[in-house]
């Protein structure tokens, strides 16, 4: 295969041009190719439970939620900028722990007018990198024993069959075998057995379990297109660490972050999004989901940026000013929205840290919780960028009091401070992650040891 990382390639001859891309947005036009590709495909028999096409208003509703689950990506593949096959990687829900190092890859397919193209490979490929770079070790997938061409396509690309299901699908009254492969995708895997039955039964014994895994968050606060770090959040007292945003996004995906959390510091202080077109270059550069905070205010500034392939918002100041947007919001886009309570001593701030309100972080908590929020981030002004450990206690205190995730933020200086948090987390098992940035940025953890340390 002649593909190159973008997942672009010369096509066969008379093809034309052939990529494929994660889907960020689509067009009308996207749409209308999608659903014609899938409908030709379930006439086909095959690549997806669906036996029967749909007709257009179901298929293209179906799309559209797609967009808007978290744990699914949609990947297309286009000839000539058309769609003409798509496939959904899935991400195992929060409360799968035991099974969070696989992802799934399901409704593989390529147009029947598409296909000896290579096509499916390059779709494969793409999958394949995403599901890496996201940091999971393995990738399931189960195909109907009638999917011959691709079943060859799964086995080429190192796909193992471990299993067959007798009676997996029913098509047309005859009963079709399953086939279940699964591919090993990093190769410095911990689970190097993952066939073999598990060496010492489960006893109970709270010894024998593994603990869970926290997320990284690198940050990326953009000031005046460039890439910062600033000193308790004054923009006077600035770091310029690059000014290419998008090969930044690459570099903290390649060093293999699942997450990107992304400020738009000038936009927190104009209540209004600033630095676009860095946020466009990282959406564009990312592998990895993208989490957007600062300034954003209005309902249209949060459905924009969600458009526009942001995964997660974070709302701060309107969840002091305008909670009604924020319960608003989560309603219209459940899952994608979370609240950034940034607490100097206990008392949350907004408008860029520089004004500060009466409301204790706690308190802010619960009404976030109660607005519907999918998370909470929450950073010590105090500590922010002072590389001298989090506000262990404050956070902790915020984790037991509500019950969506927390996300610890603000003073990460070094592995140890990532150690004591795994720590404290094992106690408040609602901390989920955290947020590093300069400490990152100056090479004082390196990005595989901090993945070591919070695994
Ligand atoms: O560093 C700062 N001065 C700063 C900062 N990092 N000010 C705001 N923020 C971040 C918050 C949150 O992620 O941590 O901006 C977001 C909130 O923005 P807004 O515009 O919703 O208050």
């Amino acid at each position: 295969m002649n593909g190159d990382m973008n997942g672009t390639m010369a096509g066969a001859e008379g093809a034309g041009d052939l990529a494929a891309e994660r889907a960020q947005s689509l067009t009308e036009d996207d749409y209308h190719a999608l659903c014609e590709a899938t409908d030709a495909a379930i006439l086909d028999g095959g690549g997806f439970g669906w036996v029967k096409p749909q007709g257009r208003t179901v298929l293209e509703r179906y799309f559209r939620g797609v967009m808007l689950v978290p744990e699914r990506s949609l990947f297309v593949v286009r000839q000539n900028g058309t769609i003409v096959g798509s496939a959904q990687l899935v991400r195992p829900p929060r409360n799968n722990e035991a099974q969070a190092m696989g992802a799934g890859l399901m409704h593989f397919h390529v147009a029947p007018y598409a296909r000896r193209l290579g096509l499916g490979g390059l779709l494969l490929d793409e999958i394949v990198q995403c599901a890496r770079a996201m940091g999971y070790q393995f990738l399931n997938l189960d195909v109907r024993e009638s999917q011959v061409a691709a079943i060859a396509l799964f086995r080429s690309r190192g796909f193992e069959q471990w299993g067959t299901h007798p009676v997996y699908a029913l098509v047309d009254s005859r009963i079709c075998r399953g086939l279940y492969f699964v591919k090993r995708l990093q190769e410095q895997s911990r689970l190097t057995h993952y066939a073999a039955p598990s060496p010492r039964p489960d006893t109970g014994n709270p010894d024998s379990m593994t603990p869970r895994s926290l997320t990284l968050y690198p940050a990326i606060d953009l000031k005046d297109g460039a890439c910062v770090r600033l000193r308790r959040g004054e923009m006077d007292d600035a770091t310029v660490y690059s000014n290419d945003p998008g090969a930044q996004a690459r570099a903290w995906c390649e060093a293999g972050f699942r997450w990107l959390h992304v400020v738009d510091l000038n936009g927190a202080f104009a209540g209004r999004s600033a630095n676009t077109d860095a946020v466009r270059q990282i959406v564009a550069n990312a592998t990895v989901p993208v989490q957007l905070g600062g300034g954003l205010r209005d309902m249209d500034g949060i459905a924009a940026w969600l458009e526009a392939g942001v995964t997660r918002v974070i709302l701060g100041s309107v969840a002091v000013k305008n909670p009604d947007l924020v319960r608003e919001a989560c309603q219209a886009f459940p899952g994608r929205i979370v609240a950034g309570i940034d607490a100097r001593q206990g008392r949350v701030a907004t408008e860029g840290w520089a004004e500060v309100s009466d409301m204790q972080a706690t308190e802010l908590g619960l009404r976030m919780q109660d607005a519907g929020v999918a998370a909470i981030i929450f950073t010590e002004i105090t500590r922010d960028g002072m590389l001298e450990g989090l506000d262990l206690e404050q956070t902790a205190q915020l984790a037991n009091t509500v019950s969506v995730p927390v996300i610890a933020s603000g003073g990460v200086g070094s592995s140890g401070h990532l150690a004591a948090l795994k720590r404290v987390a094992e106690e408040a098992p609602g901390i989920e992650g955290v947020v590093v940035g300069r400490a990152l940025y100056d090479g004082r953890i390196s990005p595989a040891e901090a993945l070591r340390i919070l695994a």
